[in-house]
């Protein structure tokens, strides 16, 4: 039964409450974070409405939400676990059919399951700046709740198909113009829904059930899409389903739901729901660290160090923040290339409608400041270093910077790899110093890997996460050693495609694996558009302290010496030119002569030997990095991947690919591949435990 509580509500349950006014009967909804239709909302809802049209003199019931979003879906945390009753697909049909008219207030970001309700409902009114959506393909499934059914009812099948197979949400305005909703309106969403259900009542809003309206048909956008996606997305489950779902809109409402069901089903079985659901939970898992609770020191004002193309991206990405930057170089020509880049990048942004032109002119006026000398950046809240890779320079800068900066300003590197902990004990604050590690283009990549030295605060650790959520991008917490979490893991599985390139698979056979298990690029076309020479340089240095034991393969090295960089010089493992790229006869002709050199005699490569190979040198690596406590828990080493190396998202990452191969299967692979390399392949001491007991990385999460 209903418990009392203030101010004229009546408590359904916990999250839901009713009230009556007048002809009204008002439901309100208040499930904090984002009014997910949890168990609880849908039960509640269900017996807010049966109560409220057996309630007499109600002759209009309007539906609303408290706090900032009207429900943005069902509870995701609830998947995977039995449903239970009732199911929000019955819970939008009971309230479709419902013998009193429901108008529904949406605000907020109206998402999946929250706009099926608001669909089923018999008027939706909008408030100014909400938005609506449909997002369910991008976490591997479809609208399951009436939605592929009822959009191409109120919108027609052309819109319904864009934004059920983008997942993109669309403003109210849009939303009004294709039928979606039928007015928007400003005010607080109780108000709102009070004088909606009196204009519903006096006939100034439809009153109208989706499921009795239809959709025309519209074969040429059901083709259209389907030529579409099987072009953009020829990889993934959900999409392909999506269409086929709409298609069934053409059915009588009821055959067209059970057709809806049935597709679902088959999408919620599929192992890439799990792994796009892996990954969005992801996103959010990352933030939760140890320094959560410290107070981020307040960033008003950044220096960044160096104009080149990662220190001009960082400066473009804080200035399209909305922070001001003050960039230095080492001379006004290095400054001159920096702002040159700078306005090349926000000019992209422009173009892609991230920045109006105006902004822009009041961003290269009025926010970039730049200077030739280091005392520009006394005032400063957080100072970047962004110069090239040599630790000698980057002492000499943080002992000026020591000196240069006020109290309290965080001193962060843009290091790849090298140690925070040399850096900030050259000045007499290591507790300021940070890694700040974005990735190229650092305007664009949501990827940023905060590096944690040994004295680093926790107020700069938690400021280096307030700056991320700023910047929109994904922090990722890492310890300190050579290369952090991403570069680390990278630069240990490139071997082993190095060493089956050796051994006789191609660099476009390698590449064409990869991209066929869903990496947008091969490791050769990655290692072309980044540039071989860098990792020439990286190989130098590491010469020295190579060990004897670890077998090196010099093809890249090889191609350098030839001054054939990979993209920037037109000629890598590929030729780029105007006809686009081709595998590179001079790279395979080197391949073959340093076969020889060596004695090997090529063997072929399956492609599924080329993919198992590549994982689980990814996946061991990843397992040490975890084992040392240089990543926090699996599902933070998923996050760099999916963020800053291309991982393929419906896989979800390195770490739950390991748990649906299985740990034994890993365990068996690396001492089979053993044989041949003993030092390269070895099992991690962690890996070979969670295979011994039965566990799995999804459990380490669990734990936190
Ligand atoms: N279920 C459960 N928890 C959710 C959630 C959801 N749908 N959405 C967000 N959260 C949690 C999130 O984990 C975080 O928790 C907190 O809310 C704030 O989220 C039948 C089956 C709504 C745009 O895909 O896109 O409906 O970490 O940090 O940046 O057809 O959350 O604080 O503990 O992201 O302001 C369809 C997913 C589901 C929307 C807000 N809906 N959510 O972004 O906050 S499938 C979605 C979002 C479905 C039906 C099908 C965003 C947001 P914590 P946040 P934000």
């Amino acid at each position: 039964m209903p418990t009392e509580t203030p101010a004229g509500e009546t408590g359904i349950n916990d999250v839901v409450s009713i009230e009556i006014n007048g002809s009204v009967g008002l439901i309100a909804l208040d499930n904090p974070p984002v009014n997910a239709a949890s168990h609880a909302i849908r039960s509640g809802l269900w017996q807010a409405v049966e109560t409220l049209q057996q309630t007499d003199g109600v002759e209009v019931i309007a539906l609303y939400a408290k706090g900032r979003t009207f429900i943005a879906g069902a509870d995701i945390r609830e998947f995977g676990k039995p449903p239970l009753d009732p199911w929000l697909p019955e819970l939008c049909n009971f309230i479709e059919s419902a013998s009193t008219p429901i108008v529904c207030v949406l605000h907020g970001t109206t998402l999946g399951g929250g706009l099926e309700v608001a669909m089923s409902c018999h008027a939706r009114v909008a408030l100014t700046g909400s938005k609506v959506g449909l997002p369910e393909v991008t976490l591997g499934i479809l609208p399951g709740a009436g939605g592929t059914q009822r959009a191409p009812r109120l919108a027609g099948i052309a819109t319904a198909l864009d934004m059920i197979t983008s997942g993109k949400p669309m403003g109210a305005d849009e939303a009004l113009a294709n039928g979606l909703i039928d007015r928007i309106a400003e005010g607080d969403p109780r108000d709102v829904a009070l004088s909606s259900a009196k204009d519903l009542l006096a006939g100034d809003l439809p009153n109208r059930k989706t499921g009795d309206l239809t959709a025309e048909p519209d074969p040429a956008a059901i083709e259209a899409m389907r030529t579409k996606l099987a072009k953009s997305q020829p990889l993934l489950f959900s999409p392909h389903k999506c269409v086929d779902a709409v298609e069934a809109c053409h059915l009588p409402v009821r055959d067209g739901m059970k057709e809806e069901r049935r597709l679902y089903e088959e999408c919620m079985a599929s192992p890439q729901r799990a792994g796009l659901i892996h990954a969005f939970f992801s996103e959010r898992a990352v933030t939760k660290i140890p320094e959560a609770t410290a107070t981020a020191r307040e960033i008003n004002s950044v220096g960044v160090i160096g104009g080149g193309t990662m220190g001009s991206g960082i400066a473009t990405a804080i200035l399209l923040a909305g922070l001001p930057v003050t960039l230095t170089e080492r001379d006004q020509d290095g400054l001159d290339r920096g702002v040159a880049t700078i306005t090349r990048n926000l000019d992209g942004a422009v173009k892609r409608g991230k920045l109006s032109e105006a902004g822009r002119d009041d961003i290269l006026a009025a926010k970039l400041g730049t200077s030739t000398d280091l005392g520009a950046l006394s005032d400063a809240d957080l100072v970047i270093e962004a110069v090239f890779e040599d630790m000698g320079v980057k002492r000499d800068i943080f002992q000026t910077l020591d000196k240069v900066c006020k109290a309290g300003t965080v001193l962060a590197s843009n290091t790849s790899y090298l140690d925070i902990n040399e850096i900030a004990a050259t000045t007499s604050r290591p507790q300021d110093v940070i890694g700040l590690h974005f990735f190229s283009p650092a305007h664009v990549m949501r990827l940023l890997e905060v590096v944690v030295a040994d004295k680093t605060g926790a107020d700069v650790v938690a400021t280096g996460f307030a700056l991320a959520r700023k910047l929109k991008k994904i922090a990722v917490r890492s310890g300190v050693c050579d290369g952090f979490i991403g570069n680390r893991i990278m630069t240990f599985y490139k071997k082993a495609a190095d060493y089956m390139m050796m051994d006789g698979a191609s660099p476009e056979q390698i590449d064409t694996a990869m991209r066929d298990f869903g990496f947008a690029m091969g490791p050769y076309q990655v290692a072309d558009l980044a540039g071989l020479d860098i990792s020439w340089a990286a190989n130098k240095r590491r010469a020295a302290t190579r060990p004897a034991e670890e077998r090196y393969i010099p093809i890249a090295d090889r191609l350098c010496e030839n001054g054939w960089f990979g993209r920037k010089t037109g000629q890598g493992f590929y030729i780029y030119d105007d006809q686009g790229s081709r595998p590179n006869p001079e790279a395979l002709a080197i391949i073959d002569a340093e076969r020889e050199k060596a004695g090997v005699t090529p063997r072929s490569f399956t492609e599924d030997e080329i993919v198992s190979r590549f994982m689980t040198a990814m996946i061991s690596e990843a397992v040490r990095v975890l084992e040392e406590g240089i990543a926090l828990r699996p599902i933070d080493i998923d996050a760099v991947f999916l963020n800053g190396y291309g991982f393929p998202r419906f896989r979800g990452g390195p770490l739950h690919t390991a748990d649906v191969i299985g740990a034994g299967e890993l365990v068996r692979r690396i001492e089979e591949y053993a044989k041949e390399d003993a030092y390269y392949w070895k099992v991690p001491a962690l890996l070979r435990q969670i295979a011994e007991t039965g566990g799995t990385f999804a459990e380490m999460n669990a734990k936190g």
